[in-house]
Formats: C-alpha cells, structure tokens, sequence
C-alpha cells in the first residue's frame, strides 16, 4: 500500500494548514509530518510563497535527519487575494484548486445574492470553476428554493441543493468532492462544516462555530485548513474568505466574471463599453429583453462602481499625495 518515496532523499508531499514558519504536510504515503522550509525558500527567491494547497518536495540534511520543505512544486492553479497594484501584497489563500464551492443557505441566514455574486466573482477572477451549494433545504420549499436561483442555473453555473438534516442531496454533492481539491467558501453558519461531516462522518469538524465574525483578524491569519477526502479528494476550509478581494481585479476585466455576458461583450458598440452608460450596448439591451436577470445586473454595476472606486484611491497613492498625507500626521 505504501508508496515509495521520490527517491532515497527525497519525498513529495502536499501543504495542509501552517502557521509561524511550521508547516503540517502530508507526505505521498499517507505520513503527516510538521516541518519547516530551507532557509533559501524562505526568502521566497522563486517569487512564491508556501500556501496550503502547495506540493512540495522534502528532503533530510542527512541520512535520518529531520525532513525539510527544499522545493514548490510550480502550481496549476491558485485562489488568491489580491491588494490593489497587481502584485503589491498578494496573498495566496489556496494553491491547485480545482474548483470552489459557494454554500449558502436557503434560510436561517437569508442568502444575499448580492454576496453570492461577489462570491462568484472572486472564483472566476482566480479562473476557478465555481460551483453554487444551497444547502437547508428542509426549511424551504424546495420547488421555491430552485426558483429562487434560476438566474444562476440561466447564467450556466452548477448548483446543488442539500440538507443536512433531511440528508438530501449530500450523495449528489459527495461525488462532485471526490478525487479535486476543493475550496468551500460562504458566509458562516449556512452549514459548511455540518455538510462536511455529514458527507464524512470521520472529520469531525466542529458545527456551530461563528470564529469568521469574532476572530476575523486573527483567523485571516492562520489561514486555510486543507482537509484530506478518504476518495481521494481534499477540501480547503478557509475562515476568511469573505474578506478575499477581487479589489485588485482591473475593472474593464469584470464583465468576463459574469459568463451570461461573455458572448454580448464583444456585440456593444464601443470595445471599452462599461455596459452602465454607453448607447447601443449589447449588455443592457440583453437585460431590457429579460435574457439576462436585472438582478445579476445589478450586481455587476455595483462591483464595478466598487472597483473603480479603488482604482481612483489607489492612483492617489502612487502620485504621491498618499504619503504626504501620511507625513502629515
Ligand atoms: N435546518 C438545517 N440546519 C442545518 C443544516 N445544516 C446545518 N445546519 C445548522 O446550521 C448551523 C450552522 O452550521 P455549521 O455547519 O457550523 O455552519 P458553517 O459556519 O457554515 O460551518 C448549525 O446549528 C447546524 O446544525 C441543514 O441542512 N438544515
Ligand atoms: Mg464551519
Ligand atoms: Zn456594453
């Protein structure tokens, strides 16, 4: 059953969860170990830095030594935060995701679908496939439910609708999970950790907490925590991902974060159209038509006022006046 290492110095193992410099990995054949990087990587002269989700490979100083991170393994995909000015204090949530999963709840929290489409956003910005989790269904009418989030199943997402307690749905969501790593993001207490166990029951993961609003500094700081899947899969739960931007996303880039306008974007009669103001826009003559939900609409020229917004405050920073300001105090 075990797999043999890389070779006799050296084995490949996948980041779990870290704090202060010690990582937990989990190497190849099952072993998890808690370590430490080279002092060369530390200084991230690669460009990258170690996140959850990171494979990586581990090597001994020397025969029977302790084991250390020597290498990242470049990644395929990453779901990160970004800061306004491109790479100005990025910070990687999760490396080699496959997809992301957006819980909600149909009741008890209401679900905004204003924040369902930041969320939604966020995931296509990082080119992650989103996929859309509705879980409490038990205190819902589920026809009603399904209705409700037609404009998402119209917009071609995926979505699936559970219960916990009733144990609906959970069969369904368990084999979208096998075999990928998957990030689970919504806002707390729609029942992320109570799907988790009721899909693996020896996870054990704590129900009921509400860490993301109490401790939100501190928990943004501890990061992700990668969970492996007996099938093969693992999923990322990640406390903070509310507070995940898209804020350093250029705003003419938005519009392709909304899939139901990708095919229009190229239609408007202007290449830089905004889709909020300009004549002969294929965008919004699709929403007075109905083919596309003024809803999601909505949610797009929100988000794009948002960015905008940023854009503005971040070019004051860089002229200078930013600083000055600062000086001033
Ligand atoms: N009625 C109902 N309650 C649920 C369901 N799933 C979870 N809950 C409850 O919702 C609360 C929050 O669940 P939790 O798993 O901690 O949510 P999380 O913050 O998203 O991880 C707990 O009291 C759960 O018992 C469900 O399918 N139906
Ligand atoms: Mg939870
Ligand atoms: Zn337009």
């Amino acid at each position: 059953m075990t797999e043999t290492p890389v070779d006799d110095v050296r084995r490949k193992a996948i980041v779990m969860s870290g704090t202060g410099g010690i990582w937990q990995v989990r190497a190849s054949d099952g072993d998890t170990l808690d370590i430490s990087m080279r002092g060369r990587l530390k200084k991230g002269e690669d460009g990258l830095k170690l996140t959850v989700g990171d494979s990586v490979m581990l090597d001994q100083e020397a025969p029977g030594g302790s084991w250390a991170i020597a290498e990242i393994v470049p990644r395929k995909s990453q779901l990160a935060r970004r800061m306004p000015g491109g790479g100005h204090g990025e910070r990687i949530v999760a490396a080699n995701v496959d997809q992301v999963m957006i819980v909600f709840a149909a009741a008890k929290p209401e679900p905004h679908v204003r924040m369902l489409d930041r969320f939604l956003v966020i995931a296509e910005g990082n080119a992650l496939e989103p996929r859309i989790v509705i879980n409490k269904i038990d205190l819902v009418d589920e026809d009603a439910a399904r209705e409700r989030f037609k404009d998402y199943t119209a917009a071609g997402y995926s979505l699936n609708f559970t219960s916990v307690k009733k144990q609906i749905g959970l069969t369904e969501l368990h084999a979208v999970l096998a075999g990928r790593t998957s990030v689970l993001s919504g806002p707390s207490g729609v029942g992320k950790s109570s799907l988790l166990n009721g899909m693996y029951p020896g996870l054990n993961l704590r129900v009921g907490e509400i860490s993301e609003s109490v401790n939100k500094g501190r928990h943004t700081t501890v990061g992700a925590v990668m969970h492996p899947l007996p099938d093969d899969g693992f999923v990322v739960d990640t406390p903070g991902l509310r507070e995940v931007g898209m804020w350093g996303m250029p705003s003419e880039h938005l519009d392709a974060c909304f899939p139901e306008f990708r095919d229009l974007i190229d239609q408007c009669r202007f290449a830089d159209c905004t889709h909020l103001i300009e004549p002969d826009c294929a965008v919004r003559e699709a929403v007075a038509a109905s083919q596309i939900s003024s809803e999601r609409y909505e949610s797009y020229a929100k988000l794009r006022g948002e960015l905008a917004e940023t854009e503005k405050k971040w070019a004051t920073m860089k002229t200078g006046s930013y600083d000055a300001k600062k000086r001033g105090r």
